[in-house]
């Protein structure tokens, strides 16, 4: 399925797992890496419940391989932002959720491909930057939609006219992820997710990933009329029906105190 030996793909289960394998350079995304991962987002088998992405080396991944920044026109630079947009959409807006396991640097393009992601799980060495503001450049990859939604258009410009870099602390803090766990142990945990997430009735996760997000872009009235047809089509759901009934037997757990 995946012919790119920068990344690599494997089911483990019914959890897909996708790790970006160039650690000598970081991670680094150039145009065959992220023609990659489009494709493997749009072949994923029918089997998978969850995906879980993760860098090796050191790094989750460093962005943008500059190397790549070639003498392009306006128009070619169009296209190639372009590019990161429709691989990261079809993931965003893929047939599952996906989990991003983070450590080490998740910059500029990096920080773009994990906040495309539902889940962010960091662990303690995980940093978090925009250098694209110091390097003269801009964000191409969908990070001026998806980044302000996780921490706020105030924090994402400072972050790219100061090149100030978020800790792991400081990250979590301010949204970037919402799992900090400890060092080296971010895999694990993101595949765990995973798996509990994967069990999940389909259309919850469904409406989760396209729906909610939507959702939030409406205005409250046309968010409200679209809760109330997607909380239809969900409950009338056979399994939403099962599960309830579970409960209501004793059959299903109940919601613990953690
Ligand atoms: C790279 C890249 C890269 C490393 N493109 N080659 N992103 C950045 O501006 C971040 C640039 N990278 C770094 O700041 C650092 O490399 C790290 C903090 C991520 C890691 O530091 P370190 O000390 O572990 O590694 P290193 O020695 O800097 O890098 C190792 C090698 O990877 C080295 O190559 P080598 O041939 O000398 O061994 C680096 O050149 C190479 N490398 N990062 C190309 N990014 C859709 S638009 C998105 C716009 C952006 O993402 S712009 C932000 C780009």
């Amino acid at each position: 399925m995946n012919q790119n030996s920068d990344i690599h793909f494997e089911m483990r289960g019914d959890i897909a797992v996708i790790r970006l394998t160039r650690p000598t350079k970081r991670n680094a995304l150039n145009d065959a890496l992220i023609a990659s991962l489009r494709h493997i987002f749009e072949n994923l088998p029918d089997n998978a419940k969850a995906a879980v992405i993760a860098g090796d080396g050191d790094h989750f991944c460093a962005g943008l391989d500059l190397s790549d920044l070639k003498e392009r026109d306006a128009g070619q630079g169009m296209h190639h932002s372009r590019s990161w947009h429709y691989a990261l959409e079809r993931l965003q807006y893929g047939p599952v959720p996906v989990i991003a396991a983070l450590h080490g640097a998740v910059v500029g393009g990096g920080l773009e491909l994990a906040s495309a992601c539902h889940i962010r799980v960091a662990d303690e060495s995980t940093f978090y930057a925009l250098p694209e503001g110091t390097r003269g450049i801009f964000v191409g990859g969908g990070g001026a939609v998806r980044i302000p939604r996780l921490i706020g258009v105030a924090r994402m410009t400072d972050m790219m006219m100061t090149g100030r870099v978020y800790n792991a602390v400081d990250g979590e803090r301010a949204g970037f992820a919402q799992y900090l766990v400890p060092n080296g142990t971010s895999f694990d945990k993101a595949f765990e997710l995973a798996q509990r997430i994967g069990s999940n009735a389909p259309l919850t996760n469904y409406a989760l990933m396209n729906v909610l997000p939507r959702i939030a872009e409406q205005p409250a009235d046309q968010g409200f009329i679209t809760e109330s047809m997607m909380s239809a089509i969900a409950q009338a759901a056979p399994e939403a029906k099962k599960r309830v009934q579970d409960f209501l037997e004793g059959r299903a757990a109940k919601v613990q105190k953690s």
